[in-house]
């Protein structure tokens, strides 16, 4: 398992410098982000970030995210210019020797949550997401704004998107994903580069939109709409972990077995009545059965990529919500310890 971290380029206040000096780590996960969504990356701009890496010591091998256009997503006859865009993105990461890309295909909104700085037990702040707050919550009326997605689209834009989503059911979204991943997989195949769709965060329609990335029967029909190794995906605990029906060290074991998993993203949720709450994450603090999880990954071997996810906020730390340093430092460590005590339990 190789150690990553996000580092959201030249405008993150967390250095690479910082980053380096965390225990075992291998690669960034960054991203070109001063280009528009459904445009070619300059070349220049990605080496550049793979230079400013391997400057510090670290890898430029995962890329999060190429961002899908939403005219993709909707099968618009303007789709394939996006689509011709997304596969010379893709060869173009090859090139500076990426390895992962991770993605998804998440109807307009990207994770959801409804409050960012939920004071917890300890006095650090996380993420939560309560059903009660989400009911009351209007994406059409302007006043929303969340961390994971973007917030350029003006309320009229809005407005439209729904109104096209209305035609785009499950069915119709799959049919769209297939049509993607059918254009894109054979580029990512020469390309050397392993594609890892993340799951829907939460894994359930959101404000009316559909969603399908959501549980193992989906899962199970993504992965075979292109039966490639290169059409993986990115195991995100947090994520499908937050339906209570999906056994997630029996889906990490299946799809490590198949070679499926390329990117884990690790972290811990409390689920509740109403929702769930980030926490830190040792085990013990959330729902998550982290151990069960690194054990079923240790046990398949998994050489594929990890990061620590959402971390809260400790020690006076304030900036991005869910990606300050301290906290995803201490779940790179927590998670490191976990991997190694298992490995080598293996070995005995
Ligand atoms: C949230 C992230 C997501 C993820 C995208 C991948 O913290 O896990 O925003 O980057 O969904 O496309």
């Amino acid at each position: 398992m190789k150690m990553t971290f996000r580092w959201y380029g030249e405008n993150d206040s967390i250095s690479l410098e910082k980053i380096r000096q965390i225990p075992n780590m291998y690669s960034v996960v960054t991203a070109v982000y001063d280009v528009p969504v459904g445009e070619v990356w300059p070349q220049e701009n990605i080496d550049r970030l793979k230079t400013l890496c391997e400057e510090k010591g670290l890898k430029m091998e995962v890329i999060e995210s190429v961002p899908v256009h939403e005219d993709i997503k909707l099968g618009l006859p303007t789709r394939d210019k996006y689509i011709a865009a997304y596969q010379e993105n893709i060869r173009r990461l090859g090139k500076a020797g990426v390895k992962c890309i991770c993605y998804n295909f998440m109807p307009v909104f990207d994770w959801t949550r409804t409050q960012l700085d939920k004071v917890g037990f300890d006095g650090s702040n996380s993420l939560v997401y309560y059903a009660d707050q989400i009911a009351k919550m209007n994406p059409l009326d302007g006043s929303l704004s969340l961390p994971g997605w973007d917030s350029s689209y003006k309320k009229e834009d809005l407005k439209k998107l729904f109104e096209q989503y209305a035609n785009v059911n499950e069915e119709k979204l799959f049919e769209n994903l297939e049509y993607f991943l059918k254009a894109i997989i054979p580029v990512a195949e020469e390309a050397g580069i392993n594609m890892a769709i993340h799951p829907d965060d939460p894994p359930w329609p959101i404000f009316g939109l559909p969603r399908i990335i959501t549980n193992e029967k989906n899962i199970d029909r993504f992965l075979r709409l292109v039966d490639s190794p290169n059409n993986g995906l990115t195991f995100c605990v947090g994520s499908l972990g937050a339906d209570k029906n999906n056994d997630m060290v029996a889906m990490v074991r299946k799809y490590a077995k198949m070679g499926r998993i390329h990117f884990m993203h690790i972290r811990n949720i409390k689920l509740t009545e109403n929702g769930f709450e980030e926490t830190a994450h040792d085990q013990k603090y959330g729902s998550m059965d982290i151990i069960g999880i690194i054990q079923a990954l240790a046990e398949e071997g998994f050489d594929g990529y990890c990061r620590p996810d959402h971390g809260r906020m400790i020690w006076g730390e304030t900036g991005k919500p869910g990606y300050g340093l301290f906290d995803r430092a201490l779940g790179a460590c927590y998670i490191n310890g976990v991997w190694e005590t298992c490995v080598a339990n293996l070995k005995k």
